[in-house]
């Protein structure tokens, strides 16, 4: 069977559960990273030189990064609402979930981190607040990232985004940012993995 190790609260492992969920594809979940451990064994790393969750075996397949999971596992499992199969389409797709790798992620990390050390920093909230303001020009004239449709673009943003939400700093009114995330909040694999695995 599909076997994902990873941690129910890890932003990066609830993207994998949640798109398994979505397309009712049945796993088995590995408990592992944080405070569960394991991933420091040779056997971890043999499998995942980087000592990060998640990672996912499919038979001889061992697939890590877990944008590259998702797009692994739409691939295998012939999800093509989710990832498109004609090119342009599926650029849009990959290229906002790199961004959101790259664009979103690091600056909501690091405001996420300085927040468990000591007070807010505000000189790290403004550039979370420029990206999510990105994230709702974007959605302006779409209800999903990459288009009217539901996709893998959705999935590598929804946990940054229910994040960003749970933060008590002061945030602008962005009006698309909100109708969007009540959009994800109507998806059952959305609440389970994410509303309910991440804090
Ligand atoms: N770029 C990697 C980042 C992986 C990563 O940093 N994962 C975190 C959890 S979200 C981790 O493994 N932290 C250490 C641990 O859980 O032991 C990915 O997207 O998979």
């Amino acid at each position: 069977m599909l076997k994902v190790y990873g941690r129910s609260n890890s932003s990066n492992s609830a993207k994998i559960y949640w798109l398994l969920d979505e397309i009712g594809q049945v796993f088995e979940q590995i408990e592992c990273g944080g405070r569960f451990g394991g991933t420091d064994t040779l056997a971890y790393r043999a499998m995942n030189p980087h000592g990060k969750v998640p990672t996912v075996v499919d038979g001889d397949v061992i697939v890590w990064e877990s944008n590259a999971v998702l797009r692994y596992l739409a691939g295998r499992f012939g999800a093509a609402a989710l990832w498109p199969t004609e090119v342009g389409a599926r650029a849009c797709v990959d290229m906002w979930m790199d961004w959101s790798a790259t664009g979103l992620v690091p600056p909501l990390g690091r405001l996420r981190k300085s927040i468990k050390g000591a007070e807010i920093q505000e000189t790290l909230v403004a550039p979370v607040i420029a990206t999510f303001r990105l994230l709702d020009a974007q959605l302006q004239n779409r209800d999903y990232i990459a288009g009217n449709a539901f996709t893998l673009a959705d999935i590598a943003a929804g946990p940054a985004l229910h994040r960003w939400f749970l933060l008590a700093v002061d945030k602008p009114d962005l009006r698309a940012l909100g109708l969007y995330r009540d959009r994800l909040a109507a998806r059952a694999p959305y609440q389970a993995r994410v509303v309910n695995g991440l804090t």
